[in-house]
């Protein structure tokens, strides 16, 4: 990246100040011409008695494993406690910090309660509009663009993961009902693993977590649920006193490795190192059950001949930093075991190689025979809750719409793809359920993407950094004010959303938003918009489910899961037990043609990690935070109270060497960009790294992605469209600023 990208962070930083400058930063930091103090919106939902005291089910539907089923209590049309459901056996009756300040991020005085222009983007000079205003803007802009252009594909769609909720695909089908549009495709998160799952088993499918208590020995792998999946370390712990070993691996001791028996520091991106030398010990031993392999798998002695020609227990230890004796230790105890079973996190597979570490991980379990059968197998994640009818997502193109098609935009190449997009360029944006300004790497280059834009449309409940970069800013219900249903990608739940309280201001849910679009297109331009114009959302959410969805989970119908509100899938639930693969040989692949296709090795053959370049000598760690779930709940006063600081881990040496003092600030550095952050001195990290949780604080100026650059990962194109990113391949410098 050149000098201009690198000083963009400058004006942004400016853009900041203008913005502290108009309102003052304080709460929301943004500013309402001719607006009143906001009221209390306490009136409620139709039907329900006021002043009676009632109980909702609810659904978390933030992108975590552990998507809670909740009980919300409301009071005369507020809701005063929202707690975990103790009849659903994965939340346990318990929530994490997050959920537990559920009742003031829903009452935030942060919230954006009504539709709201701003003069110059980045300027934090909003105005209040109505949501007629703000239809007939937004139809106006698509109705001149597909004018201009002859196809709404100058059209960009940026949505993942803010809300999960089964309708909030109604996101994608907002886009749809228009015309061809550009999308941002694939996903930051977890697609170099879904990948390498896919080539060796054929799909993403983990045992019932419930199922982790059954365990002999459990590996966490660069996962860290003392703080991501906070239900599940209930049943890690009651797997350890049921007498399982736990062993956690990864490059930082973190809370989840100080619950362990045992903590294995890794040097980062060499765990395919580690698990193929566990391998070849396992094989020289004659460790390995070759029943299993006999029958269940293809490629086995392909794998056994790499093993024997390229990987040695001694060569594992230089790569991984992990001494012989250990690796040698893990890998007999782990083959002894029985059942054993590796929890591979997300956090791991976010390197250059990460799709191929997955592969040698599952490869563990199957040549040791731990795969479909319960305390076993390789836990990733699962989709076979998900078979909904994605009714409000599904729309058709208008009639005459030009082209063939939507137009993949790469979600983790965001800033330089929208900016590189030609014929037709992107002109304009509709940001929903996501933050790309806080979470995309190369911040910098979405800065300039954004600004480019002709127009930027943001729906979303709080003022954050993408919202200042928006023209209009929709607001958004919580989930409490608008019905649903929800699965995980993890546990086996299904549970229902129920409308708990009416919406906050004039916040509408994204469907709602879509169908007032719809009519405001029409009126403007018949025929212009397919998305149905009204409809009754209780219904809407009845129309995602069928037989299927009823089956699996023992409903009779919609109206049993209505008064059901949490259930669990009644079968299926040990991933892989009747051995059969959805692989093109129906086998579990430890030799994969597919992978071939993909550009990727067969066999799960070890893939350099990226070397510490000698400019910038460690490797920037940005994991996730306790307190937050990416770029939300920090903005709230609550979590702020309890942490409001950014900060950087050093290793005690280094900070020796460097005359540096817990606290001093810190400036890391690299040819991308730069924060500025106080340090935190810590042994629980190793030598070579630096670790900066990602996380957005509201009013700070700070967020570690602008010096992530968009360094692809070896896997994600076959099941998400795109490669994921190497987030953790982040090579850094520090000084004291
Ligand atoms: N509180 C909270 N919960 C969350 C989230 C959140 O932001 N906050 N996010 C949700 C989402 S979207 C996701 S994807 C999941 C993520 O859940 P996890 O995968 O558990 O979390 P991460 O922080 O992404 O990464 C886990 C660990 O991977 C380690 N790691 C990084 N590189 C390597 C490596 O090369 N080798 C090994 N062995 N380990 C490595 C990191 O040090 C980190 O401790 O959590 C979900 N839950
Ligand atoms: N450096 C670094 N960066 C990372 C990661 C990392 O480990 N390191 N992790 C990556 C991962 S795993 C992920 S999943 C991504 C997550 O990236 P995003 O999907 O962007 O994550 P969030 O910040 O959870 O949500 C985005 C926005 O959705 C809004 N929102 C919530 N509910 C609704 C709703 O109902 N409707 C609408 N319209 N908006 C809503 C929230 O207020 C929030 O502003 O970040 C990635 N970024
Ligand atoms: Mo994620």
């Amino acid at each position: 990246m050149g000098e201009e990208v690198k000083f963009s962070r400058r004006s942004f930083v400016k853009g900041v100040a203008a913005v502290g400058a108009t309102a003052g930063i304080g709460y929301g930091a943004y500013s309402l011409t001719g607006l009143k103090e906001v009221e209390p919106i306490d009136a409620p939902v139709p039907g329900v008695t006021p002043s009676a005291t009632s109980t909702f089910y609810n659904a978390c539907p933030r992108n975590c494993y552990d998507t809670c089923s909740l009980v919300t209590t409301v009071e005369e049309g507020v809701i005063k406690r929202v707690s975990g459901n103790p009849d659903n056996s994965y939340t346990r009756g318990k929530l994490c910090v997050k959920g537990n300040s559920y009742t003031r991020s829903v009452y935030s005085p942060d919230r954006i309660l009504y539709p709201m222009r701003q003069k110059g983007r980045g300027t934090g000079n909003w105005e209040r509009i109505s949501w007629d205003e703000a239809f007939t803007e937004i139809a106006q802009n698509i109705i001149k663009i597909k004018e201009n252009y002859g196809s709404t594909l100058p059209i960009c769609l940026n949505k993942y993961s803010g809300n999960f909720e089964i309708m909030h695909y109604g996101i994608e089908g907002t886009l749809s009902s228009i015309g061809y549009t550009s999308r941002a495709t694939g996903t930051p998160c977890w697609p170099a693993g879904i990948d390498a799952q896919t080539f060796d088993f054929g799909t993403i499918y983990n045992n019932d977590p419930e199922d982790l208590v059954n365990s002999k020995y459990l590996i966490l792998w660069g996962v860290n649920p003392a703080w991501c999946s906070v239900h599940s370390m209930y049943l890690v712990e009651e797997a350890k006193r049921r007498g399982c070993k736990i062993v956690a691996i990864d490059p930082i001791l973190t809370a989840t490795a100080s619950k362990a028996n045992e903590y294995i520091q890794i040097k980062p991106s060499t765990d395919g190192a580690l698990a193929l030398g566990m391998a070849k010990y396992i094989l020289d031993n004659k460790l390995y059950d070759s029943q299993w392999l006999e029958s269940n798998a293809k490629g086995h002695e392909e794998f056994f001949a790499y093993l024997k020609d390229k990987v040695t227990v001694k060569w594992a230890s230089e790569k991984t930093g992990v001494p012989v004796e250990v690796i040698e230790q893990l890998a007999k105890e782990y083959a002894q075991a029985d059942p054993a079973n590796i929890w591979i996190g997300y956090g791991m597979q976010r390197h250059t190689n990460g799709g191929a570490s997955v592969r040698a991980i599952d490869a563990l379990a199957a040549i040791t025979g731990n795969i479909g059968k319960p305390g076993g197998g390789a836990q990733y994640a699962q989709l076979e809750t998900w078979g909904f009818n994605y009714h409000a997502m599904v729309h058709d193109a208008p009639e005459g719409s030009q082209g063939d098609g939507n137009r993949a935009i790469n979600m983790n190449n965001f800033g330089a793809e929208v900016l590189a997009a030609q014929e037709p360029p992107i002109k304009m944006l509709w940001i929903a359920a996501r933050n790309p300004v806080a979470q995309d790497p190369e911040t910098s280059v979405v800065l300039k993407a954004f600004e480019s834009m002709d127009f930027v449309v943001t729906a979303d409940m709080y003022m954050n950094e993408t919202v200042r970069m928006s023209d209009i800013v929709l607001p958004v219900t919580t989930l409490f004010e608008t019905p649903g249903v929800n699965v995980s990608y993890w546990h086996y739940w299904l549970n229902l959303n129920e409308q708990a309280i009416q919406s906050l201001g004039e916040a509408k849910s994204d469907v709602e938003i879509a169908m007032g679009l719809s009519a405001k297109m029409n009126q403007l331009a018949q025929g212009s918009c397919t998305y149905p114009t009204e409809g009754n959302l209780e219904e809407w959410v009845e129309k995602e489910c069928n037989e299927g969805i009823f089956t699996q989970f023992g409903l009779k119908d919609f109206k049993d899961l209505k008064t059901k509100k949490s259930v669990k899938a009644k079968n299926n639930l040990i991933a892989w037990a009747d051995g059969k693969f959805r692989t093109p040989s129906g086998k579990y692949e430890l030799y994969s043609e597919e992978a071939v296709k993909f550009g990727n090795k067969a066999l799960p053959e070890y893939i350099e990690e990226l070397q510490t370049p000698a400019e910038y000598p460690f490797r920037c760690i940005s994991p996730h935070w306790k307190l937050n779930l990416h770029s939300q709940f920090q903005n709230l006063d609550w979590v702020e109270a309890i942490h409001n600081k950014p900060f950087i881990e050093i290793h005690p040496k280094v900070a020796q060497k460097m005359g540096i003092k817990d606290g001093d600030s810190i400036k890391m550095y690299n040819d991308l960009g730069f924060i500025v952050v106080p340090a935190k001195i810590t042994a629980t990290i190793s030598e070579d790294i630096v670790v900066v949780y990602e996380a957005w604080y509201k009013d700070k100026d700070f967020n570690v992605n602008f010096t992530t650059k968009a360094i692809p990962a070896d896997m994600g194109a076959k099941a998400t469209g795109m490669p994921g990113i190497a987030f953790h391949d982040n090579f850094v410098n520090i000084t004291k600023a």
